[in-house]
């Protein structure tokens, strides 16, 4: 096991990591920005060190001076936490080479499925079904035409460095194909400094199913269910729940043995989420996320494990302890992302929190890195807070998670607690009824 880990992140995961860190017993360093001194994760940490001025590009996402907090501290392992360097395949084969262990998957697992085409290849060889689409990349309209026709409209173009849903167009008809290319790929060249593209069936009203899966590099691997994340706006997931209210136990088995078996076949390292698009009956693989991801917990609710634990133990070159037939679920679990921003207009809200209180009893979990007089700095991502409810049924969750709502005080911001205490009073939220439109419909509703 470790003696020392360095965490590369901030806010809430920096704390999450932390904490499972501290209950193996593991010295914890914490890196921040200037804008971050005062943050909870540093004032836990057993060390911190000041990387550099607020902006990401100068401090989460500077390498030399992670890698030189390592070398100050003597942490052997980093974790990277999600989004900043989590993916970044680049900073996986600079700490190798400092004999720093990367919490994580391997550089080369990193850059297959980070390239989009490479990970929809990756994935059709080992048995995963995909979006009907081009072969690769498509170099002109011509070729879009041919693949277009091929799988008839509508087609949805993406950039190949794309992800996330940045640099996306849909063309409904060959009328509208040309123009939906050649923007597809000036985006492209623009966002990634790649302009490639490619082609795929355009799926109407799909939920976005991801599966979970833990690998320890040495060809075990699991998958631990299911999350559906088609509550999103602007491709920010906002709600997210184990198991998806739209798939049965033998759906579960079906098509997270399939992705476990692929898992084991790439010796894929630690956890990862394999995300789809699920409609009518049907999984289609669209991308591959080799981090820990946000709404972890859920999965952590429904199986009892640590993710975080996994991660950290199997970094350390332990076999996996678990067979497909030890994981065991049992339960509904919701997550609410709580953001400081304004429920109605989601314009960013930092500043300081002058009282914060959390909800407790049972089957309430809150990660958040929020305390009395922090202030939220207005350089990064405005989530402050998850709020993860747990119960024996997806009604019991809910009844659950409005109470939980109700209790939650964050003063001196504001907060999208109140788009949540909305959500909870729509029939088609409370039957489980929604797609990956469905939240940006109900917001574009005139308010009552
Ligand atoms: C799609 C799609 C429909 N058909 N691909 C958005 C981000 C990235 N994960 C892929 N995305 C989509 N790909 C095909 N062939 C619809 C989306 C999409 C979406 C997917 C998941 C969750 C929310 C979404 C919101 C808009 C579009």
């Amino acid at each position: 096991m470790f003696d020392k880990i360095l965490i590369a992140n901030r806010g809430e995961i920096a704390l999450r990591v932390l904490r499972a860190a501290r209950e193996l017993g593991i010295h914890t360093v914490a890196v921040h920005s200037t804008a971050d001194a005062d943050a909870m994760h540093v004032r836990l940490a057993d060390e911190s060190v000041c990387i550099g001025p607020p902006a990401a590009k100068d401090s989460y996402l500077n390498i030399p001076a992670i890698v030189a907090a390592c070398e100050i501290t003597g942490a052997e392992a980093v974790h990277p936490g999600y989004g900043f360097l989590s993916e970044n395949a680049k900073f996986a084969d600079i700490l190798k080479e400092h004999n720093i262990k990367f919490i994580g998957p391997s550089a080369e697992n990193i850059r297959t499925m980070g390239d989009k085409i490479e990970a929809k290849r990756t994935a059709k060889a080992l048995g995963i079904p995909v979006v009907p689409g081009s072969e690769g990349g498509v170099a002109d309209v011509a070729s879009a035409r041919k693949v277009a026709k091929d799988i008839g409209y509508p087609v949805i173009i993406k950039a190949t460095a794309g992800g996330g849903g940045r640099g996306m167009k849909v063309a409904r008809n060959e009328g509208e194909l040309e123009l939906a290319v050649s923007t597809a790929q000036s985006e492209a060249k623009a966002a990634f400094g790649n302009g490639e593209v490619y082609i795929e069936k355009y799926l109407e009203k799909p939920r976005h199913i991801e599966i979970q899966v833990l690998g320890d590099g040495q060809g075990r691997a699991v998958h631990l269910g299911e999350r559906d994340c088609s509550l999103q706006r602007r491709h920010q997931k906002v709600w997210e729940e184990a198991m998806s209210p739209a798939l049965n136990a033998q759906q579960r088995d079906e098509i997270g043995g399939r992705v476990a078996r692929a898992m084991q076949e790439m010796k894929y390292e630690g956890v990862g989420t394999v995300e789809f698009l699920y409609e009518n009956g049907e999984f289609y693989f669209i991308e591959m996320n080799t981090r820990l991801q946000v709404e972890h917990p859920v999965t952590e609710a429904i199986t009892g494990l640590d993710l975080v634990q996994e991660q950290i133990r199997v970094a350390t070159g332990a076999p996996l302890p678990y067979k497909q037939s030890d994981i065991q679920f049992a339960g509904h679990a919701i997550e609410c992302r709580i953001n400081a921003e304004n429920p109605e207009s989601f314009t960013p809200s930092p500043g300081r929190v002058d009282a914060v209180h959390f909800p407790g009893g049972l089957g309430v979990r809150v990660d958040s890195a929020l305390y009395s007089g922090y202030r939220i700095p207005p350089y990064y991502d405005s989530l402050i807070g998850k709020l993860i409810v747990f119960g024996k049924s997806r009604t019991e969750c809910m009844m659950r998670l409005r109470r939980a709502l109700s209790e939650f005080v964050v003063e001196g911001v504001e907060t999208t607690i109140p788009l949540f205490q909305r959500l909870l009073a729509e029939h088609d939220i409370i039957d489980g009824h929604y797609d990956i439109h469905w939240l940006e419909k109900f917001l574009s509703r005139p308010k009552a």
